[in-house]
This record gives structure tokens, sequence and C-alpha cells, in this order.
């Protein structure tokens, strides 16, 4: 059924994952919540599959649907028990039908909703009945990668069904975070065809009571592309595609004047970019990735590159009707067209709402910066001139290769390289980094993210030594960042500190494409590891290489997923010696100072 070794991440819980983590909750976390979902009653509505399944005639004035939010299943008694069936099913999507794989058969599949410290309960059934392997990856969660938690190594064949556990640490991020297959290949295409939903580890406002009845939007933004009733294996992110909220065109999004709403948006789609703009309205933003920002972060528009989260306040404006929009993107001489598009339409009307403040004070939250890194590592993102291989320190993804080893109590500094004229996404797998630099510049500190985007490189008359490009997206002589020339460099903190990561995961750029085709590397976080783990190269080490060789992409045939099944045998191994070493009294294992978040 699977490959994966079997050890529980709570083989060492009582004394390891649950007893003796390290506290590194906000304060606010342990406030009592009275969010009306704390009562958790496993609920499915199913409001949206009757509208999915309903003939849509478009996106004109007259016929724009009414905004829902996707169906939810809550958590009961500490425990969110689940089953999604991934099956092929023919739905009317944006008034286009279409055949495709669904979870449970909604386009908008159900947000699952549970508080930390619960436990997650989810059996995958995969009936694709294609041949097509899939999986489950938790994104975002700060929980253990190994099976039968969120292992993205794990395979589930067709008529396979496979069981996750997974333990929410009780001092877990509240917010938003998401569920997608992440079988390498064919993640792109699983996630195209619209398997993908949300996840709220509740609840993002519980430091401020006065928000608790304001209304909640939940939105997933994702496209799909439809060519003879089928989604192409794999979709071209150049095509022209159909971008959806919550699988409605252009919904009708009502607020009173002056009304606070909560917007919690998820670009969960498989390549594209949303620059969300509200007509006439300002976004408030208090969470990023699941994690509560550290001050309000307001914004005329707001870039959400693949996979990333915002949770934002509005306040309805004056009377009328406002565009929801996603502003045209430039992705680089080498990137695929992202034109500006209307995603709903905000009605504002009825009677004056009065008495509510937006927040102004914020939990606090560890500023990395304080801390020195136990290692500085760089990683340099590349492409071939035709943009169809993409590599990672000059390698494609080897499902048999761990290409980097950091050990668990470290705080690494991590130097990633954009050497290709199109942006990428950096994402790393089980927590949330700190961005200290971009381009060169230092960044103030507002909070955590688990994904960044990497600002393409291209010539220009300053700088003719980057990326030459043809009309045709072909691009050639492209180099890394340096220090005299530093653009499309960011620059993190990754605080590998709780020991419930402990294991394999991976580090990728997660655009559906590129991660599919080598760019995603196979990352052990373990005990054992020195402090600064020889493999991956240093900063040192790559100012010696100039940035032209730096930039190269090799191709390298990338060996069957199975072949992991070892590897996270090694991990399960890694974890279990650790468990027992400190059950015998040893420490150290972690020696930095609690978290101030
Ligand atoms: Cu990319």
């Amino acid at each position: 059924m699977t490959t994966t070794s079997t050890i529980a991440a709570d083989q060492c819980a009582d004394t390891v994952l649950r007893g003796e983590r390290w506290r590194r909750g906000f304060q606010v976390r342990h406030r009592p919540t009275d969010r009306p979902f704390a009562g958790q009653i496993p609920t499915l509505c199913l409001v949206l599959a009757s509208l999915l399944l309903a003939p849509r005639t478009g996106a004109t004035a007259e016929h724009r649907p009414d905004f829902v939010n996707p169906p939810e299943i809550k958590s009961e008694n500490g425990v969110l028990e689940t089953e999604l069936i991934v099956a092929p099913h023919t739905i009317v999507v944006g008034g286009e039908k279409v055949t495709t794989n669904l979870y449970n058969g909604l386009f908008a599949p159900p947000t699952l909703r549970l508080n930390p410290g619960d436990t997650l309960r989810l059996k995958l059934t995969n009936q694709k009945g294609e041949g097509e392997n899939t999986n489950v990856h938790y994104h975002g969660t700060n929980v253990s990668p190994l099976a039968p938690g969120d292992n993205a190594f794990v395979t589930i064949r067709p008529g396979e069904s496979y069981q996750y556990v997974i333990d929410f640490p009780k001092d877990h991020p509240q917010g938003l975070f998401w569920y997608h297959p992440h079988w390498h290949s064919t993640t792109e295409y699983q996630i195209g065809s619209g398997l993908s939903g949300l996840i709220s580890v509740d609840d993002v406002l519980a430091p401020w009571p006065e928000l608790k009845d304001i209304t909640e939007r939940v939105m997933i933004l994702r496209d799909i592309q439809i060519k003879h009733g089928r989604v192409p294996n794999p979709p071209d992110p150049g095509d022209p595609t159909m971008r959806l909220v919550n699988g409605l065109r252009n919904p009708t999004i009502p607020i009173k004047p002056g009304e606070v709403q909560l917007w919690r948006v998820g670009n969960i789609g498989a390549d594209i970019y949303y620059d969300l703009e509200i007509e006439g309205h300002k976004i408030y933003e208090i969470a990023r990735d699941g994690v509560r920002n550290t001050q309000p972060m307001i914004y005329d528009h707001l870039l959400l590159p693949t996979s990333s989260r915002s949770e934002f306040l509005i306040v309805g404006g004056e009377p009328g009707q406002y565009i929801f929009r996603t502003r045209e993107i430039d992705m680089g001489p080498a990137g695929d067209p992202h034109p500006k598009t209307t995603l709903g339409t905000l009605v504002v009307s009825g009677p004056k709402q009065t008495g509510i403040k937006l927040p102004e004070i914020f939990p606090g939250l560890q500023d990395l910066r304080t801390v020195t890194p136990c290692c500085k590592r760089v990683f340099d993102f590349s492409e071939t001139p035709d943009g169809e291989q993409f590599c990672i320190n000059n390698v494609q993804t080897d499902m048999s290769v761990v290409n980097t080893r950091v050990r668990i109590g470290c705080v690494e500094e991590w130097t990633i390289n954009n050497c290709a004229a199109e942006n990428h996404v950096f994402h790393h797998h089980q927590l949330q980094f700190q961005v200290v630099k971009k381009n060169g510049k230092d960044v103030p500190f507002t909070g955590w993210q688990d994904t960044v985007n990497l600002d393409y490189r291209a010539a220009d008359k300053k700088h003719p030594n980057r990326c030459k490009c043809g009309s045709d997206g072909n691009c050639t002589g492209c180099t890394c960042p340096t220090a005299d020339d530093p653009q499309g460099s960011v620059v993190v903190l990754v605080p590998y500190l709780d020991p419930v990561i402990t294991g394999n995961s991976v580090y990728h750029c997660h655009i559906g494409e590129h991660e599919d085709n080598g760019m995603m590397q196979i990352i052990s976080v373990s005990p054992d590891a020195g402090r600064c783990e020889p493999g991956t190269p240093s900063s040192v080490d790559r100012e010696k290489i100039a940035s032209t060789e730096r930039a190269s992409c090799l191709k390298r045939r990338k060996k069957d997923h199975d072949d992991h099944a070892a590897l996270d045998r090694f991990a399960a191994d890694l974890l279990a010696s650790w468990c027992s070493a400190r059950n015998a009294g040893a420490t150290g294992v972690a020696s930095f100072s609690p978290w101030k978040r």
C-alpha cells in the first residue's frame, strides 16, 4: 500500500513531542476561544456541491453567483476524523463542463477545521483509476514529517487507501494552511485538476475578542484549464486559464458600509500568482502563511505567490460595486503571462455599521535575527535556456538523495538565489521562516512565512551580464546574484527548533511545473547532523565559484519515487535513537532559548 516505514511520530510522544517540546506559543494562544466554531461537531455542508453541479451562464453582472464559503469539517473532542476520496467526476465549473479528479466530488473541497492539540485522522482513498499515484501534504503545518504524518514520500496507488494520523502540537500557530497532493512529477497536474483544500487551525482572531463575531469569508483561489472537457496533463502555465474563487466565477461578495470582515485567502492553485486588489478598499493583513504578523500590514494590493495564504480585514466603503481582482503580474522575460483578471465583485449596501476598531496591538513573535545561525548555506535556483528543466545548486531532484542535512535545535541562514529570468517561489515544509533580506536590502521584521517570491533576473543597461532573453522566452548567459548585483536573492532565517519536525522533508519551488521538473530537494532534520554538515555549499564556498558557473542546470534523470522508502526508514531510526537518548536523560539536543512569540 505504501512504501514508507510505519514508525509513528508519537513513538516517544510522551516525553518529546508533547511533554518537553520547546515552549514556543504566543501567549495569546492559551486564551479561551469563544469563536462560533469552537463547539466542534463534524459538519459537511454540501451547499457548494449543488452550486458547482448546476450549470452556470458566466460572469455577467446579471448572473453573478453569490459567494459561498467552502464546506467545513470540524474536529470533535480533539479529533478530526474524515475521508477524502479522489475520483473522477463530471462537473460544470465557471459555466464549462469538465471531467476531472476531485476530493469527494467537490471543486471546492471541505476546509478542515481543528484546534492546536487536536489529531487529524484523514483516510485518503485513491479511486482515480488512471494509473496515477497520489498522496497528501499538509502545507505549512508544523507537524511530524514521518509516516503516518505529513510524509510527502508516501505513495497511494489507485485502488488503495492510506490512513494519515497527524498530531497538531498544542502550541501550533493558528491560521490558514492547506492540503494537496505531493506526488513528485505529477503534483502540478493533480493540483491543477482540482485537488487542493484549506486547513484552518483556529483561532486566528483569538487575540482580538472584539472581532469574534465578524463575518468570515474563506476563499480558495484556484484556476482551471479545460481542453476538450478535460484538464490537460500537465497544464501549461503559459496557456489561458479560468481563475475562480471557491469554484465560482466572479461571485458577488456583500458587505455593509463600515462593516469589518475577515477574508482568509489561499492561493492553492498549481502554478500561478495573484496580486490582489479590491477597488476603493485597503487590505489590512493580520496573518501570512498561517502565522500572525507582528503588526498590522496595510496594502493597496497584495502579492500572493503560489501556495501563499493571507488573512486580512476589510472595511466596507461607500455603497456601490467594487471589482475584486488580481492585477497583471510581471513574471519575467522567461515567465508566463499573468494578466489582470476579475475575481469577484464586492457589493457595499445596507445600513452603515460602526463600533468595531481595527486591531493595533499584535502578539509578539521571536525575531530570529537575535540568534546566531548554526550554519549559512546558499541555494541557487536555475533553469535551462528553454525553461523546460529546473535545478537547485545545479542538479534536478533525485528522490534517492538527501541534499541537505541539518541539526535540530539550530537556526540556519539560507541565501536563496534566483539565477533565472522568471520568478520562482521558495517553500520549505514543516515550518515558517523569517525573511531578512531581499535583493540585497534589509527587510523589516513583520512576521514569518513558509513561501517567498524570488524576483527574476534580466539584463538591463546597468546589468548587461544578467540573462539575455529572446521574444520566445529563451534566455542565455544567465548569472546568479552576487554581492554586487543581488537582484533575485533572498536571505531567510530558518528555525529548526521544534523536535516534532525531525525526519525527512523537502524544500522546493512551489510553481508546480518547476517542482515536477527538478526544482525540489530533500532535507534531513535530525539531532545527529553536525552543526553545519558538509554537503550543501556554504556561502564561503559559493563566493569562490563564478556566478555564471552557478547558473547552470545539469539534467539528471529523476529516480523513481519509491526509492525514498529506505531514507524514510533511516529518518525513523534516527528519531527512535534520539528519543531513547532523551528518555535516558541526555539533553542538549536543542539549546535554543524558548520562543518569545
Ligand atoms: Cu519555480
